[in-house]
């Protein structure tokens, strides 16, 4: 982790832009608290990925809370490119800044570079591909970017360090580490399956209530948390014997739905 850290300092120094991903049903609990420290100085663009998995309602009042604190976000699908072309955008007013003050200096218009950061899982490679299939079309670039060993240039004007930082997440807090094992970003192992699937459906019955009632045939969503697991099982006809439930298949699955966004579009987070 030292190492990673040390190498993620050595590369801030050669880019002009950090592209920071975070997961937008999670935009705090995805985000290292070291980010401001690391990159201060530096212009940063965020992008909240994963638009598809996160509620519509919510993100626009992390539109509004970014906005009111003068930070640029894009709401980014890197699995359709959804979002992808606002993004370079915002690198592009970016961008122009940059030419203006380099002018000033009498230096000459180099491309900006940039460097995609973000925690494990939360969407950098997919990204990154994403971005470069977009960026090469749009400009009319051949397809087919260069790649060195370093640097991917996506057109004239954007090169993006091919490795992105990882960071990892920081979790003092209970609730910043269930959101994260909720996601998928740090793995089940951490917390008892069973465990994380209860809590789940006790964020869920509270905030969507009508998707657990939806996907899993639920009436009484005022019941306990593992009482409603085990109704969903019922439901499933998941046994390990004919009188004894198989709730850690049942949990598993819950899990898996809500991750590939089964359960419809689900936020975890407010801005407060
Ligand atoms: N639904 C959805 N899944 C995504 C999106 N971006 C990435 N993923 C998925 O998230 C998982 C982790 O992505 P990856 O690019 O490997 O993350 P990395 O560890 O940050 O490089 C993969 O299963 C991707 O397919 C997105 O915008 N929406
Ligand atoms: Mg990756």
């Amino acid at each position: 982790m030292a190492k990673t850290k040390r190498l993620l300092q050595e590369n801030i120094k050669l880019v002009d832009i950090i592209i920071e991903l975070l997961d937008a049903r999670v935009p705090t609990s995805s985000v290292n608290p070291e980010f401001d420290h690391l990159f201060n100085q530096k212009n940063r663009i965020l992008v909240l990925n994963k638009v598809d998995l996160a509620d519509p309602n919510v993100n626009l009042m992390w539109k509004n809370y970014y906005q009111s604190k003068g930070i640029t976000c894009v709401f980014v699908n890197s699995q359709s490119g959804q979002g992808i072309k606002q993004l370079l955008a915002a690198i592009d007013i970016v961008l122009k800044e940059k030419y203006e003050r380099d002018t000033k200096r009498g230096l000459l218009r180099r491309p900006i570079k940039a460097m995609v950061v973000g925690i494990p899982n939360v969407g950098k490679s997919t990204f990154i591909n994403k971005i470069v299939k977009k960026a090469s079309t749009r400009t009319g670039d051949r397809p087919g970017v260069t790649r060195n060993k370093q640097w991917i240039k996506i057109n004239q004007k954007i090169h993006f360090l091919d490795t992105p930082g990882i960071l990892w997440p920081k979790f003092d807090n209970q609730e910043v580490g269930l959101n994260l094992a909720f996601t998928g970003a740090i793995k089940d192992q951490i917390m008892n399956v069973e465990e994380l699937a209860c809590q789940l459906i006790g964020f869920i019955k509270v905030n969507y209530p009508d998707s657990l009632k939806a996907r899993y045939n639920i009436d009484n969503i005022k019941l306990e948390d593992y009482a409603i697991l085990d109704q969903i099982a019922i439901n499933r006809n998941y046994y390990i014997s004919s009188t004894k439930l198989d709730l850690l298949k049942m949990s598993t699955i819950l899990l898996d739905e809500f991750r590939g966004g089964k359960l419809g579009k689900i936020s975890l987070e407010k801005p407060i």
